[in-house]
């Protein structure tokens, strides 16, 4: 009798379990078996592990991932819009150290069939439906670009967005690690950061929280008040979105938990699926040995000194700047004679002030002009014929994180042959510039400075035996 009781009594616990998590709360310690529960969009694929990945490391993709039902997310009587929780980790792995982009968001939306654009647009909004108030679209973003369309305050941030990518509150990525200590965090770092965001229906009041361990700090990094009643349908769709740009980021989803009225579980950073173990960032091997080979043969001073230096390394990323925003390869055998090798061609462009016809096509014209200038500009810088004309490799990067800026006025890639300014000039240029230079520091410094910068110092000379092997 007393046995039977509790038999039935299990019974209803069990029954009642899954009713009550099915309607409120989600819990997905990754994502091995959760392919019927979220539809998604674009590019985005579960990996074998149970990783979400939302975009790979080519450019201009984006993909969606959205719990397939959708969530009641208001009383009916009231029209007013529940308390909720959310908690995710994310990785940003960029496809060359330190330049990745876009970034990724959690987004509420009316739908999970989004008609947006890739790059600056998040996969969110498109360029005519972003701003208005018909979206319905709560958003918080983890952008790893500045889009000055948007007004964004840095290349490292997160933003609460309301119908639009001009965000309400933004801060730069960070956590507290006490009630006044503010540890910056990076994006894009390539390592798992959880976040948290709490939505107080009572207080009005949404916090965005963000941390490297799965412990979540005391105190949000981001706060904002507002009344999303108005903004929210009775029922939305709760996922992610992301996209790249010109320059492109595996962003990746570990694990992600959910709740109505009530805490969302926490996760464990260390029971996540992991990672796909970074790739080797070898030049050659990332950009391709062909590419590799056509650099080699086309970085001037190897054939005369025979010996590898940090500057060929510089020439190599600027040809691959220029191939990047050009959409071709640094020869292009097929191409009209002045066209045959891009960077004459790109200068000959930049001199008679018509750069965009230089941009890929394939962009249709959907590009941050400033982003692409910046990359244009320093491909040409990096391309100088001579050695010590070139930028250091920590100059280039300080340009493409937005640090300094990229001077003003750019030289023709021979400047030097034809008698004008040499390395003077040109450290006046980033007259911001204040440390010595990249030739100054190992390979080795730079990894023990966290950025994985060896491979930028592999010379393209070092190729060649890669290069033989493969045939
Ligand atoms: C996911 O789907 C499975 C079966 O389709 C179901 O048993 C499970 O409860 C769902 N999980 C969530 C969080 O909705
Ligand atoms: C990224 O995904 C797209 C679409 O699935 C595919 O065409 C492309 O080859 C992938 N890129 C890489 C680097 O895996
Ligand atoms: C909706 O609001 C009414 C009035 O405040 C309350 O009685 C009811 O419990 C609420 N319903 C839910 C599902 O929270
Ligand atoms: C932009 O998005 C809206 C929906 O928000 C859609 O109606 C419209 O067709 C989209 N425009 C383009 C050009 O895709
Ligand atoms: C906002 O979108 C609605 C519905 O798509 C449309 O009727 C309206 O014209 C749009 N407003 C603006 C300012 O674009
Ligand atoms: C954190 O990042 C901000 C914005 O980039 C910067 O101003 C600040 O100096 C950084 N703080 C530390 C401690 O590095
Ligand atoms: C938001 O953060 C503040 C501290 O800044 C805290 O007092 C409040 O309880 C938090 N609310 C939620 C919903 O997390
Ligand atoms: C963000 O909040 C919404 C709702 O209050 C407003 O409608 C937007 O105008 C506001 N956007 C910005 C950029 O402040």
């Amino acid at each position: 009798m007393a046995s039977s009781f509790l038999h039935l009594f299990s019974l209803l616990l069990f029954l009642f379990i899954p009713v009550s998590s099915q309607l409120n709360e989600l819990f997905f310690p990754g994502f091995k078996d959760s392919t019927t529960n979220i539809t998604l969009s674009g590019v985005a694929s579960f990996e074998k592990n149970g990783i979400l990945r939302l975009t790979n490391e080519t450019s201009r993709l984006q993909g969606h991932a959205f719990y397939s039902s959708p969530i009641q997310f208001k009383n009916l009587t009231t029209g007013k819009v529940f308390s909720f929780s959310t908690s995710f980790a994310v990785a940003i792995v960029p496809e060359y150290p330190k330049l990745g982009g876009h970034g990724l968001a959690f987004t509420i939306s009316p739908s999970k069939n989004l008609k947006s654009l890739p790059s600056q647009y998040l996969g969110l909004f498109n360029s005519s439906d972003v701003g208005n108030f018909s979206n319905h679209l709560f958003a918080v973003e983890f952008d790893t670009v500045q889009d000055f369309e948007f007004q964004d305050i840095n290349d490292n941030h997160i933003g609460i967005d309301i119908n639009s990518l001009t965000s309400n509150a933004s801060t730069t990525a960070a956590y507290f690690t006490d009630s006044s200590t503010k540890e910056n965090l990076t994006l894009k770092s390539g390592k798992p950061i959880q976040a948290w965001i709490d939505y107080d229906a009572a207080e009005n009041i949404i916090n965005v929280t963000i941390s490297p361990y799965s412990t979540k700090p005391r105190l949000p990094i981001l706060s904002f008040r507002v009344d999303l009643s108005p903004i929210f349908q009775e029922s939305m769709y709760i996922g992610f979105s992301s996209s790249t740009g010109l320059l492109a980021s595996s962003h990746y989803i570990l694990g992600w938990s959910f709740n109505i009225n009530g805490p969302a579980r926490g996760l464990d950073l260390s029971s996540l699926p992991s990672l796909p173990s970074p790739k080797k960032k070898h030049l050659g091997l990332t950009i391709g040995l062909s590419i590799a080979s056509v650099i080699l043969a086309i970085s001037p001073e190897l054939p005369k000194t025979g010996k590898a230096t940090t500057s060929s390394d510089v020439y190599a990323f600027g040809a691959l700047l220029l191939e990047v925003a050009c959409g071709r390869r640094p020869i292009e055998p097929k191409a009209a004679p002045e066209e045959l090798v891009l960077v004459d061609w790109v200068w000959d462009k930049y001199r008679e002030g018509k750069v965009l016809d230089v941009i890929d096509r394939k962009l249709n014209g959907e590009y941050n002009e400033a982003e692409v200038f910046t990359v244009i500009k320093l491909g040409i810088l990096c391309s100088n014929n001579a050695p010590m004309s070139r930028p250091t490799m920590r100059q280039v990067v300080r340009c493409l994180d937005g640090e300094v800026e990229v001077p003003e006025i750019v030289r023709a890639p021979d400047a030097v042959d034809s008698g004008k300014g040499t390395v003077e000039g040109f450290n006046e240029l980033f007259n911001s510039f204040a440390s010595s230079s990249f030739d100054k520091m190992s390979s080795h410094s730079f990894v023990e400075n966290g950025a994985t910068f060896a491979s930028l110092s592999t010379s393209p000379l070092s190729l060649l035996p890669v290069r033989r092997e493969t045939g």
